[in-house]
């Protein structure tokens, strides 16, 4: 693919909007062409320099089921599961990206996370976005690349509420307002699946928990 093509193929397609209380969450599922997000899967992930971290889950240290890396602005710290990260710098493919996501959502973003789920025993565990760092009503846009896998959500005070959805090929969701105050949300193990990577753009914009 051209190395850093000024439009990635960005299209205006459908986004549809999640009927769930105490939430604001949109699904554009073909942001990307097949096309376009196979190639950025590629580059991604030979261009990535991909790290397993060590996360703490009950006060435990674990291993992450899953490769990271945590990309942003200059200067930039992170405290994820008990781990404080600092960002590595953007590159032209990710800041591509970058740009058409925030004119999509509407959103400037100063970091993204990148992570690698190898096949379908790579997840992520039941967990909401809300660190101090990310502020009161946190915007994250969230573009998958490679394998669907299932994108699980349940209520904070009322597990039965729950819903579930399935995060395609150049697909980009959208979480905002109470979503993550609310909602915690997961991607479960799936015997079958193949390789994918999601990118979760984020804003740090409380600096004061950033030291
Ligand atoms: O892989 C995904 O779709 C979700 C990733 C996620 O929730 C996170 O990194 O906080
Ligand atoms: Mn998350």
């Amino acid at each position: 693919m051209a190395s850093t093509p000024k439009q990635l193929g960005l299209m205006s397609k459908q986004t549809h909007v999640l009927n769930l209380v105490d939430a604001d969450i949109r699904y554009t599922p073909e942001f990307y062409s097949t096309a376009v997000a196979d190639n950025l899967f590629a580059v991604l992930l030979r261009e990535t320099d991909w790290q397993q971290d060590t996360v703490r889950v009950f006060g435990k240290q674990h291993l992450a089921p899953r490769l990271s890396r945590w990309v942003g602005d200059a200067g930039l710290r992170y405290t994820y599961s008990g781990l404080t990260m600092e960002a590595v710098p953007w590159t032209d493919i990710l800041l591509a990206i970058k740009g058409e996501v925030e004119q999509a959502s509407d959103t400037s973003f100063n970091s993204v996370l990148l992570n690698y789920y190898r096949d379908g025993r790579d997840s992520n565990g039941w967990h909401s976005d809300d660190e101090p760092e990310l502020g009161d009503q946190p915007e994250i846009a969230s573009l998958s690349l490679g394998a669907a896998r299932d994108f699980k959500l349940r209520h904070k005070a009322d597990h039965q509420l729950k819903y579930t959805l399935s995060l395609d090929n150049g697909s980009l969701l959208l979480m905002r307002g109470s979503t993550q105050a609310c909602w915690q949300h997961q991607i479960p193990k799936r015997a079958s699946a193949g390789p994918r990577i999601n990118l979760t753009f984020r804003s740090i914009v409380n600096r004061s928990f950033n030291k």
